[in-house]
């Protein structure tokens, strides 16, 4: 009995120890490292951003005008007063969205995540918030969050749920657009804060952001829209901090903080938009790339950038080291635009056969070799073109002791890959090359020169022919 009572007490003694000290052990667990949290991000290298919103209702026509810049920023170039703007979510019926078909089409493109708009420029939630009532659930038709469901559909899927936010608001009644400019986009790309009523968007901000985090827990947040003067980096970083206390393995963009002349952030990574860094970043980055001239959607937007344009930036980009974003414009039904849907679905095809050449790779010790570069440069009006890349344009990733040496053109005849040459790499020792998805045994041989290869007779796909070589 005794026996009985003193197990009961050592029982309640260690119950209700375990109690005291869960807390305690929590609290002295390590906070993440740099490195684990980023690292589901690097192994990642392929997303798709999403920009979908009123403005797909205008599509890029106003008043009967076309309007050339981006469909999203359509308030800024059509100059449209908010009044006017606000009819545009009476109209918002997206009855085709079917948040499941798009993720199955992300997934078949072989992307790891996917990066909404939760609210962009135009200050249009496209999400269930108690900060005002302009947003999906509220003003309405639809009336239901579609951000909720993708999310729930990424879940479902194992693909990354992420958002974008910007801090740039040309709805919020703190802020207006600055009349002083004499373009409408700089109008309202340099917006102005109204005196004494930046406190109460700052609290607006932080109200939604802590409603993205808690309801959708988001994996990255995706900033956009700092570079007004009133928005400071002291800002940025105690948006961030407060980001970070609510989720510390959450993965910041470059946007919320960063000093253009300086070419400095606060964040996990770096954000160039449209165009490709000449050779890398010594710092964490994704490009971020429209398929044809705009984010939100268009309708008479049929500038189509190839897969081969698109395959080859992904491989120049992994490379480089870097992570590809890949934007679609939904329509206001909330399809996606069938000629985005076959490119993806075409880059996904190469992707199967060619993805452990793109996935968790690291960039080597020289991004490429061969005469061509991509141009890929915003300002660039070529920027589209297609490079007549050739069998000599080779792009390098690594993981371990493997080497992926792309091809941007098929070799129909001996490849010679010179960084591998005894002379430039003598402790190179090669145990076997193949090539991704040909079961073809391949004649190869180490000389001065390069490492020589006789490519397969046959193709295993299109637009980029991997040779995997692996090293004792
Ligand atoms: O969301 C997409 C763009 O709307 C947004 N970032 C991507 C991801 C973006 N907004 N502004 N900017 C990028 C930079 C500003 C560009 C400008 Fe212009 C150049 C503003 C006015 C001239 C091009 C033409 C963009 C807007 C009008």
């Amino acid at each position: 009995m005794r026996q009985i009572k003193l197990f009961r007490i050592c029982f309640i003694i260690a119950f209700f120890s375990g109690f005291i000290l869960t807390p305690y052990s929590c609290a002295r667990k390590e906070p993440l490292s740099k490195d684990e949290k980023m690292a589901w991000w690097r192994e990642a290298k392929f997303g798709l951003f999403i920009h979908w919103g009123v403005y797909s209702i205008p599509a890029g026509i106003w008043k009967g005008k076309e309007y050339e810049i981006v469909g999203e920023w359509i308030m800024a170039s059509a100059d449209i007063p908010r009044e006017e703007y606000e009819k545009l979510p009476p109209q918002f019926n997206p009855i085709k969205y079917d948040p499941a078909e798009w993720v199955r089409i992300a997934k078949d493109a072989g992307m790891k995540y996917i990066v909404i708009t939760s609210k962009h420029h135009d200050g249009f939630s496209m999400f269930d918030t108690k900060a005002n009532n302009y947003n999906i659930v509220n003003a309405t038709p639809y009336g239901k969050d579609v951000l909720k469901a993708l999310s729930q559909e990424c879940k479902k899927a194992g693909i990354k749920f992420c958002v974008y936010y910007s801090i740039l608001d040309w709805h919020h009644p703190s802020q207006e657009s600055d009349r002083t400019k004499k373009r409408n986009v700089d109008k309202y790309s340099y917006n102005l804060m109204k005196e004494g009523r930046k406190e109460e968007y700052v609290k607006y901000m932080k109200l939604q952001l802590r409603e993205l985090i808690a309801g959708y827990e988001p994996a990255v947040m995706w900033f956009d829209g700092d570079w007004s003067d009133w928005w400071t980096m002291e800002d940025g970083k105690e948006i961030l901090n407060f980001l970070w206390r609510l989720k510390p393995d959450l993965i910041i963009n470059d946007r919320a903080a960063h000093d253009e002349e300086k070419g400095t952030f606060l964040g996990d990574y770096g954000s160039p938009e449209q165009h490709v860094p000449k050779g890398g970043l010594d710092y964490d980055w994704e490009t971020c790339m429209t398929m044809n001239d705009t984010w939100g959607f268009k309708k008479n937007d049929h500038n189509w950038k190839t897969t081969q344009v698109l395959v080859h930036n992904l491989v120049d980009i992994a490379s480089k080291g870097g992570n590809f974003l890949l934007n679609v414009g939904p329509t206001s039904e909330g399809l996606i635009p069938e000629p985005s849907v076959d490119r993806l679905h075409a880059i996904g095809k190469w992707l199967r056969v060619n993805g452990e050449a793109i996935y968790g790779t690291r960039n080597w010790r020289t991004y490429k070799e061969g005469p061509n570069d991509l141009i890929t440069d915003y300002y660039d009006k070529d920027k589209d073109r297609e490079v007549n890349f050739t069998a000599q344009d080779i792009r390098f990733t690594t993981r371990d002791n493997i080497l992926y040496a792309s091809c941007l053109a098929w070799p129909d005849k001996e490849v010679i890959i010179k960084s591998l040459g005894t002379k430039s790499m003598p402790e190179a020792k090669i145990a076997d090359v193949t090539m991704l998805g040909s079961d073809e045994k391949l004649e190869w041989t180490l000389t001065e020169e390069g490492l020589k290869i006789i490519p397969p007779k046959t193709k295993p796909c299109e637009h980029a022919f991997v040779f995997k070589i692996i090293f004792y």
